[in-house]
Formats: C-alpha cells, structure tokens, sequence
C-alpha cells in the first residue's frame, strides 16, 4: 500500500492511493475531489470515473465533476430559505436559484491535506473553513472530507463538519462513473439497481416539490436492476424534462440488514461492478444529461452526452423547504457525520 503526491497543475496537488490489489484512487486539494478510480482488469488499469489531467482543466472546463460540493448540495429555490424564524437569501448562480451552494464554492477551493497510512488502509483528508456569510450562508464552518481506500476495495468518503451559528449542510461528492473506462461511451449499456421504493418528481425548474412518488410502473423502478438506457430512452414526461435519462433524488429504503446494498452499477461487460452504501436518506442520480452538442474533450477523448451517472448521496434537494425529506440545518452544538462506500468489485 502506498501514497504518491504529485503536482495537479500550478497550485494543486494529487494524491494517489494504491492498495495491495493494484486499485488506485487519486484526490486532489483542489475542490477535495476525485480524479481518478482504477482497477487492474486483464493486465491493463482501467478507469471508472471522469475527471481531467489538472486544476486548470476542471475550471475551465467542468468544475463539478467529481468535487465535494456544499454547502447545500443541489438547488435551493429562489435562493432564499428560513432558519426558524430568520430569512436568508443567498446568491443566485443559476437562473433563479442557487446551485451547489453558490458560485465558486467548494469545488472551488484549495482545501487543506493531510495524508496517512494505517491498519490496511490509506487515507487522504481535506480541510476547508467556510467564513461566515459565504455566498450568503451564515455561520463559520469547518468542513473535513476524508477518503480511505482499503485493501477489501472500498473507496470510503467520511464528512465531519461543525459551525459557530445555525446553518444548513448538505454536501455531496459529485463522481461521475462510466465503467466503459471511456468518456466518449454513453452508460447507457451499464445495470442500475437502487433500493428505492419512491423517488422526487421534479418541476420544469428542475426543482424537487416535496412529492415521493412511488417508482411502482414508471421508468424509476430500479429495485430490480435495469438498463440505465431504460431512462435515457423513456418517454415519461420526468424524464424528457431533464433531457431524457435522470437527474433525480431516489430517496432510499431503510436500511434493515448492515451490509445491504443500496446502489448498484454493473460494466457492459459485467467485469467491474460498484456497491454503494451510504449513511445519507438519498442518492440523486444524474445521468449527465450535457445534450448532444455538449462536446468537451477528456482525457484524449470526447465527452459525450450521457457520459457519466452519477451516485450523489445527500438529504434530497429542497429539505430546507421540505422538511420530510430530513433534516439539513447544523448547531453549533453538533457535529455532522456522514459516510458514503463504494465498493469494487472487479
Ligand atoms: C447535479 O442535479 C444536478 C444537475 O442538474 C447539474 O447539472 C449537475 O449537478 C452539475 O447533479
């Protein structure tokens, strides 16, 4: 087991996690974000996620892809929410509405590391303090995201934050996979099983509307696994609204039995398979749906419409509004812990 850091660009750094399997995962500071995931298969490393080759590359290009965001994950209607009685408006970076916490937020910023090596396992942890006021939100928060790598091939990412006022925290890891190892490959080929009995309609703003509608006959019933082209190619009016595909909270069963598996992806060629397990009530799952003159180079290949699906684990967006979904507001008396595994399978 081994780390290697390297240079990321001009400012950033990389941070590669090896186990004794020959899996690799590399973070960089910038964003606290994962750039790659790789697995040895017939002699040859292959990739399972999208990112780019440097810092410089995401800002240009995509700056989510696969980034911690927050601090509230998803949109936030109008920009603006309640805390018991005290309003806040926030800023606005899409249309009306805040996406991913605002402009420039975590996945724009150089977050602190720290690296070590412990017990069979390799870790690689971020630090960021969000000053009071950011894009609007209150409260100083200290966010640490930690990512483990273990020789049982699990990819773990642990939260912990805490704030000094009353706020809101909602993050996510915005990985996209595409188990092809090819960006310029749709997922349409890739098996989705999600253990989710409903899911959260969106409306035309792509706003969630407090609904859980039941998956039961319609083109979000992955309790049994499917095709993800079963969304890319259906004719539901949920699924033409984003482009067709997803971009939508599944909001996951309880759990009952500890090692369940709550999502599942699974290679074309059925020779990798990821199980995803997570503390968070929801998974929202985007099937990159860039459209088809979306063209932006990757990695030496072109980045297509349908790319990339993403495994977002979080409370489901609009929980500042729709407190069924859970609860997203912080004391400064607590301390938030989340966890997310991905465990590969190859
Ligand atoms: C999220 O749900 C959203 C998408 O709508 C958005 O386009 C993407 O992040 C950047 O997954």
């Amino acid at each position: 087991m081994n780390i290697v850091e390297s240079q990321f660009g001009e400012q950033a750094k990389l941070f590669t996690m090896i186990n004794d399997n020959g899996m690799q995962l590399s973070v960089t500071d910038f964003g606290a974000r994962i750039v790659h995931l790789n697995v040895p298969i017939a002699g040859t490393q292959r990739e399972l996620i999208l990112g780019f080759d440097s810092a410089e590359e995401y800002i240009t290009k995509d700056h989510y892809i696969g980034a911690t965001i927050g601090r509230v994950a998803g949109r936030i209607a109008n920009a603006s929410f309640n805390i018991g009685q005290t309003h806040y408006q926030v800023v606005k970076n899409e249309n009306n509405n805040t996406l991913h916490g605002g402009p420039d937020s975590f996945e724009m910023q150089y977050w602190q590391s720290e690296t070590s090596k412990s017990d069979g396992k390799l870790t690689t942890s971020f630090t960021h303090i969000s000053p009071d006021h950011s894009n609007g939100f209150p409260g100083n928060l200290t966010v640490k995201v930690t990512y483990t790598l273990d020789n049982n091939n699990v990819w773990r990412v642990n939260y912990e934050a805490n704030t000094d006022a009353l706020t809101l925290f909602n993050p996510t890891n915005h990985v996209y996979f595409n188990l092809t190892g090819h960006p310029s490959r749709s997922v349409a080929e890739h098996l989705l099983s999600i253990d989710a009995d409903h899911f959260a309609p969106l409306d035309d703003h792509n706003l969630t509307t407090g609904e859980a509608r039941d998956v039961s006959q319609t083109t979000f019933d992955f309790r049994t696994a499917k095709k993800v082209n079963a969304a890319i190619m259906s004719s539901e009016p949920q699924s033409l609204l984003v482009g067709g595909g997803l971009d939508h909270p599944f909001l996951l069963n309880k759990v009952v039995d500890s090692d369940a598996v709550q999502a599942r992806l699974v290679s074309p060629d059925q020779k990798v398979a990821i199980n995803m397990q997570t503390t968070a009530p929801a998974v929202v799952v985007f099937t990159a749906n860039f459209g088809d003159d979306y063209h932006v180079s990757m990695r030496e290949e072109k980045l297509l419409n349908h790319g990339g699906i993403t495994l977002e684990t979080q409370v489901a967006p609009g929980a500042e509004k729709y407190h069924s979904f859970g609860d997203i507001s912080l004391s400064e008396n607590d301390t938030y812990h989340a966890t997310t595994c991905f465990e590969i399978q190859f």
